[in-house]
């Protein structure tokens, strides 16, 4: 039997290992030679029950020989190997036994918390200067433990960011805590590793045990824009959102951070920031779901989005004012130039229009020889702003043969939904009528005027024209 690596403590093997054991031994049989060894194990000399019996090893001399031990605390038990050889003529030794073992329990490394909070594991850090931890739990029955100390590393077990140290380390034998100062980097993750040094001539030098990390947040969680979920029916710019229906409402944003967040929430209010309309409520796939809420048109609600990050980082994001619009633009007062003729053939129009939910977009405007026909002007698009147009028809050829000219207007908002008014305008083609012409020319200007009989001046005419009428454009000289 060796006894090289044997930790012997009062007499006794000090073994800490309750699933198998290491067995070495070495034997000589100078005439015939060694044929097999066999090994048991027991709890008295003699005594192999704990393996069955012998177990042949042929001629290894070392085994890890597995078998269930307990442990001296739990049980008392004094464990022996015991080795006999069998030479090549079949002859069979005594049994050579080892020195009593004494099963202990095995090494166990304690369990690291990292953050600040004591005995409490932390995911994130908002701290840039320092790292804190907490450990708990190592413990060495075989060998005692004799110091501690502590590293930071960039993976587990690693001590690349702070060596191994017993600076900062305030602990009694099994449990104990730590801070140092350390530069952070922002969204990086760092280990805490305390390894434990146990006493002279153990079978392990440290107990070693990591954290799972603490990740460095230095940042509040980043909430996108909040737009429309849908893409039918709605308009933003910078400035506002609309939307032409009033059976649905539905926001959809994005909510981003290194960290886990805590929690995300919206609301619904009539002005930002508000929850007056929904209260905070929890969204499902970041957007508001759909059936929950009504608009009526016209009234801006605003979507407000609230998250919170691990380390406790708040934000907040605003949407643009939501303005339903079921309604198309307003046109007043459209008119045009009442009667045209071959002669006089230009169109002046005039209008107001109001979109008072959203914005007008765009106006259209054409002349045709029927209601919302354009043969005549094809459709010209005006700016939103416009109030006024004029064109003139004297290139339409047929001008004389029709009696009416139409002249529509379409507005549209931002939305797409337009209006349309058309304005007829009659066309002139007859001479005025003149009924009865009386000559006035008067050379007495104080007297009354009266019917002529003679002509008396030589150089002008007065003509009193009377009972005089155009049905179609009136006299305008
Ligand atoms: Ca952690
Ligand atoms: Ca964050
Ligand atoms: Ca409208």
């Amino acid at each position: 039997m060796l006894h090289e690596d044997e930790e012997i403590e009062d007499g006794f093997i000090q073994h800490s290992n309750k699933k198998s054991i290491r067995v070495s031994w070495i034997g000589d049989d100078p005439e015939s030679g060694i044929a097999t060894y066999l090994v048991g194990i027991g709890t008295s000399e003699g005594d192999v029950s704990l393996t069955n019996g012998y177990i042949k090893m042929g001629t290894d001399i070392t085994a890890e020989i597995e078998a269930q031990f307990l442990t001296f605390s739990e049980s008392h038990n004094i464990y022996y190997v015991a080795v006999k050889a069998e030479n090549a003529a079949g002859i069979l030794s005594n049994p050579i036994f080892s020195t009593p073992i004494k099963v202990l329990n095995e090494n166990i490394p304690g369990i690291i918390y990292d953050g600040r909070e004591p005995y409490a594991d932390e995911r994130t850090t908002d701290d840039r200067f320092s790292i804190a931890m907490h450990f708990q739990g190592f413990q060495s029955e075989a060998c005692n433990i004799v110091k501690y100390e502590w590293a930071i590393g960039s993976q587990p077990y690693f001590s690349d960011i702070n060596d191994f140290t017993e600076y900062g380390l305030d602990h009694n034998e099994t449990h104990g805590k730590a801070q140092i100062h350390v530069q952070m980097e922002e969204n990086k993750t760092y280990h805490v590793t305390v390894r434990a040094k146990t006493g002279h001539n153990c079978h392990e030098e440290y107990i070693v045990s990591t954290s799972d990390g603490i990740t460095s947040d230095f940042s509040p969680p980043e909430i996108s824009s909040i737009l429309p979920h849908l893409n039918e029916g709605q308009y933003f710019d910078s400035k506002a959102i609309y939307q032409s229906f009033i059976d649905s409402f539905e926001y959809k944003w994005n909510v981003s951070d290194q960290s886990p967040l805590k929690y995300v929430k919206f609301s619904v209010g009539s002005y930002p920031q508000a929850n007056d309309i929904i209260p905070l409520s929890i969204p499902i796939d970041s957007q508001i779901p759909s059936g929950l809420f009504s608009p009526n048109p016209g009234i801006p609600y605003f979507v407000n989005v609230f998250a919170m990050d691990d380390v406790g980082f708040v934000s907040s994001q605003t949407s643009s004012p939501i303005v339903a619009d079921i309604s198309p633009p307003v046109i007043k007062n459209f008119e045009c130039t009442k009667t045209i003729s071959t002669k006089q053939s230009a169109i002046t129009c005039s209008w107001r229009i109001t979109e008072t939910e959203s914005k007008l977009a765009k106006l259209g405007i054409h002349v045709g020889s029927k209601e919302l026909m354009d043969d005549i002007v094809h459709r010209t698009t005006l700016a939103s702003y416009q109030s006024t147009w004029t064109t003139d028809v004297k290139k339409y050829q047929k001008l004389n043969s029709i009696s009416n000219v139409y002249v529509t207007l379409i507005a549209a908002n931002i939305l797409d939904q337009f209006a349309t008014t058309t304005f007829k305008i009659d066309i002139d083609a007859t001479l005025p009528v003149i009924e009865n012409i009386t000559l006035v020319t008067w050379t007495n200007p104080g007297k009354e005027r009266g019917k002529q009989l003679c002509q008396i001046p030589w150089t002008y005419v007065d003509l009193n024209v009377s009972v005089l009428k155009d049905e179609e454009s009136g006299i305008e000289r």
